[in-house]
Order: C-alpha cells, then sequence, then structure tokens
C-alpha cells in the first residue's frame, strides 16, 4: 500500500483538525557551541551509553539548516509543526536570556508563521543543562523553580506568536528512563529517584502552567505524555492486576495528578523508602486546568506476576510485528487508550503529539519506499479516527518525527522520519510515507 487512507467522513478530512510534524531540539538542532552543555552532551560523553558511539554536536544541522527545513515542512503540507525550545540555548549560566538562542527560536518561528504554520512549542524535551544536573537535576526540588523561571522569560519574549506551548515532553522518560532505570540521561537509578524526579517535573508543569496563561493567554497551553498501554498476558487475576499495576506505574503516575490531583493507589504501595518527598500544597499545584493534553504513542506492553520480591509485575518482550526499534505494531492499542482516557478522566482536547515507526530504511535511486512506514500510519490513523468515533475529542495528530535524527540512545541507527536525511551530506529526501501522508493532508474538504 502507498497510501493512508481515512474514512471521508471523518472529522479528521476536515481543515479544522490539526495535521502535523515533530521533532525535538537536541534530536536535530546540532550548534552546540552556541549553547550550554546539557544533560545529554555529558551522557553521549560517557562511554557505552550510545549505541553508535554519536552525540548531538552536529545531529540535522537543523540550527544552520532551518530554512531550509522551513520549506521542507511547508512542502508537506501540514497545518503545524511541533519543536521543543532548548534551555540551555535561550538562558544563560546566571539565568538571564542568551539573545544568540532568542533569535534563533524567533526566526524560525516567524519563518514557521510566514508560511501559515502553527508553531507548537514544547519547552522541555529533555535538554536539561548540565549546571542544573550538577546541583541535583531534578531529584533537587529547586530545579522546578528554575524551569518555572526559564519559562517566563522565553515565553515573554515568544509570546502568542507560539500557538500552543506544552510544558514538557514526556515527563515519564524523564524521570523513569533517565532517573529510575538509566538507560536515558543523567543515567541515574533507582526507585525512589525515578519518583522524586517525576514529582519535581511534574511540580515545574504546575509552576510553570500559570506564568504561561498569563504571559500568552491565547496560546493553548498544556503538557504532553507518553502512554504505553499496559495489557495482562493472561486472563489470571495475577496477571490482571500486574498490568493494573504497570499501569499505575507507568502511565497513570503522570495523568492523575495533573487531571485529580493525586498520585494512583499503587503510591501506597511503595513506602517511605521510593514514596517521593512532597511539600504540603504540591498536587494543588499539579492539578491545575490545562487547554489540551498531548498524548504520544508508539506501542503497548504486556504483563504477567513478579517473579521477584519488591517488584510490581513482570514485563514481556514485545510480541510481533515489530518496527525496527523493536516496538510491537498494535494500532488498536491507541484507539483502546484514547477511549480509556476520556472515561477515566475529564480531558481537554486531545492532540495525538507523536505516533510513528522507526524502518530500516533504504534509499533506492533517490527513492525511500517505506511501506512499513505508510502501513504504521494508516492503521495509526485509523485507530485515532476510531476514538473520535467512539466520543474522544481528539483533534490533531502530529507525525513522529520530521525527519530522520539523533534517537537518544540508540544513536542514528534507528530511522522515524517521514523525511530521509544522509548525514554526510545533510541531503533530505522525502519519503514515501512523507508523500502520502501530504497526499492525505492536503486531500482534505473544508
Ligand atoms: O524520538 C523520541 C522522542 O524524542 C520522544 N518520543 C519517542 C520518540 C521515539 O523514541
Amino acid at each position: 500500500m502507498n497510501k493512508i487512507t481515512l474514512p471521508i467522513t471523518s472529522p479528521m478530512m476536515k481543515r479544522q483538525f490539526t495535521f502535523g510534524v515533530a521533532t525535538a531540539s537536541f534530536q536535530i538542532e546540532g550548534g552546540i557551541e552556541h549553547r550550554l552543555p546539557c544533560i545529554w552532551d555529558t551522557f553521549c560523553d560517557t562511554d557505552g551509553k550510545i549505541a553508535d558511539s554519536s552525540n548531538g554536536k552536529i545531529a540535522c544541522d537543523h540550527f544552520n539548516k532551518w530554512q531550509d527545513d522551513v520549506e521542507l515542512i511547508s512542502s508537506l503540507g501540514v497545518d503545524a509543526y511541533r519543536l521543543s525550545i532548548s534551555w540551555p540555548r535561550v538562558i544563560k549560566q546566571d539565568g538571564t536570556l542568551n539573545e544568540e538562542g532568542v533569535s534563533f527560536y524567533q526566526n524560525l518561528i516567524d519563518g514557521l508563521n510566514a508560511k501559515n504554520i502553527k508553531v507548537f512549542a514544547t519547552l522541555y524535551h529533555w535538554d536539561l543543562p548540565q549546571h542544573l544536573e550538577d546541583q541535583g537535576g531534578w531529584l533537587n526540588r529547586e530545579t522546578a523553580y528554575k524551569f518555572a523561571q526559564y519559562v517566563d522569560l522565553i515565553s515573554k519574549e515568544l509570546g502568542e506568536k507560539v500557538h500552543s506551548y506544552a510544558t514538557f515532553n514526556e515527563p515519564f522518560c524523564s524521570a523513569f528512563l533517565g532517573y529510575e532505570i538509566g538507560v536515558h540521561a543523567p543515567g541515574k537509578t533507582g526507585k525512589a529517584n525515578g519518583r522524586q524526579a517525576a514529582h519535581h517535573i511534574l511540580l515545574a508543569h504546575g509552576l510553570a502552567m500559570p506564568i504561561l496563561q498569563k504571559n500568552c493567554p491565547n496560546s493553548l497551553n498544556g503538557i504532553v505524555l507518553n502512554f504505553t498501554p499496559c495489557y495482562a498476558a493472561s486472563d489470571s487475576d495475577a496477571d490482571k492486576q500486574a498490568a493494573e499495576y504497570a499501569d499505575q506505574y507507568i502511565n497513570q503516575w503522570y495523568i492523575k495528578p495533573i487531571m485529580d490531583g493525586a498520585y494512583p493507589s499503587i503510591i501506597d504501595k511503595l513506602g517511605n523508602d521510593w514514596a517521593p518527598d512532597m511539600q504540603e500544597g504540591d498536587l494543588a499545584i499539579i492539578n491545575c486546568p490545562v487547554d489540551f493534553l498531548g498524548i504520544n504513542y508508539y506501542t503497548r506492553l504486556l504483563y504477567s506476576a513478579p517473579t521477584q520480591d519488591g517488584e510490581f509485575y513482570t514485563e514481556h518482550d514485545h510480541l510481533f510485528p515489530r518496527t525496527d526499534i523493536g516496538w510491537e505494531i498494535y494500532p488498536k492499542a491507541l484507539t483502546e487508550l484514547l477511549v480509556s482516557l476520556n472515561s477515566k478522566y475529564t480531558l481537554p482536547p486531545v492532540y495525538v503529539t507523536e505516533n510513528g515507526a522507526a524502518i530500516a530504511d533504504q534509499m533506492v535511486d533517490g527513492i525511500v519506499q517505506d511501506t512499513d512506514r505508510i502501513n504504521y500510519y494508516n492503521g495509526h490513523l485509523n485507530a485515532v479516527n476510531d476514538a473520535i468515533t467512539d466520543g474522544v475529542n481528539v483533534v490533531g495528530y502530529f507525525a513522529w518525527s520530521l525527519m530522520d535524527n539523533f534517537e537518544w540512545a540508540e544513536g542514528y541507527l534507528k530511522r522515524f522520519g517521514i523525511v530521509y536525511v544522509d548525514y554526510d551530506t545533510q541531503v533530505r529526501t522525502i519519503k514515501q510515507s512523507g508523500l502520502a501522508y501530504k497526499d492525505l493532508i492536503t486531500s482534505r474538504g473544508e
């Protein structure tokens, strides 16, 4: 199949639905000599952390090629571009603005707006300034207040040229992967660390939200969370319980405090050793209204009862079919996720802010025939449509990613783009999936 096809009656086929593409600063920008070091620079410099021993020094050289990239984005016919602002590029070590970094984003945003492309800016997509990590990073409560100061300064500069601000991208990844199991920067480990980092990130979100609402009342201000729906490996009560615990620990931990002002009940099982330190009033700060919720979805996982003391679940290997990064392709879980979140919480308008597939692309005669990625998008866009039919207010969808880029601990080995990047020449080539996405978007009615 070379096409993405949605029912013509779907609200997604109307112009009000937002279609976009997404990237993040560290993954594409390069230009590191123009900013402060961040935790991912340090992590990349540590032996054995990145599969191909690469780093973000050049990445897609977007820092220099941004004008060409704006043309590229525009050529895809998308309504919106989701980017992230690099905190270490726009704020100096003394806490004041770095004018050069601010100008970079001003120009980029002006360039996008001039092409009628709405800008969705994420304020934290994992690139914590290293000097803050040196003071404890997200384990230090003070970092939440530093984040709020940064948000105040940058949102005053960029203002409502930014259609939508997300405070954080995927707090789960920063907290769990970065501070609990250590496969992402800064590489710290331990349940207590993971839970504490998560609490401080959520607190930072809650502190930043009123600042965004004050500085940019007409922008859509919210947060982006990732979800890996948890399924029981069997019908046994023990496996169902394990899947429920996994869901609370991995997914609900991040949404429930925002929507309900409480952590899921698994917190009572953590005891003093693992539960995060909180101050009175923190949950009320976190529980502030958001204008939108961004949901990132790639795959699901299966769980069964724990085999070790102190664990809540056993996580299974991904089932097949899998993408090139080893994640099961299972679009139905996206529908089920959206429907279940909609029944658990009173959701604001929802954007699927990331969804996409790593595929082992080959360029042949200038063409990347990434049929598996087209099928992935077809399945998942139809899954979003099914959720809308089931009553979920999904108003937008962003393909991850605009272009191949630095895939964190996998380095440049995994390609998620709908545009192919030749890292030797920095030439960008729209893949067949990019053309299929463009075709879908440009064939919409009014
Ligand atoms: O590349 C990442 C992105 O930075 C955050 N969400 C998941 C993507 C694929 O792993």
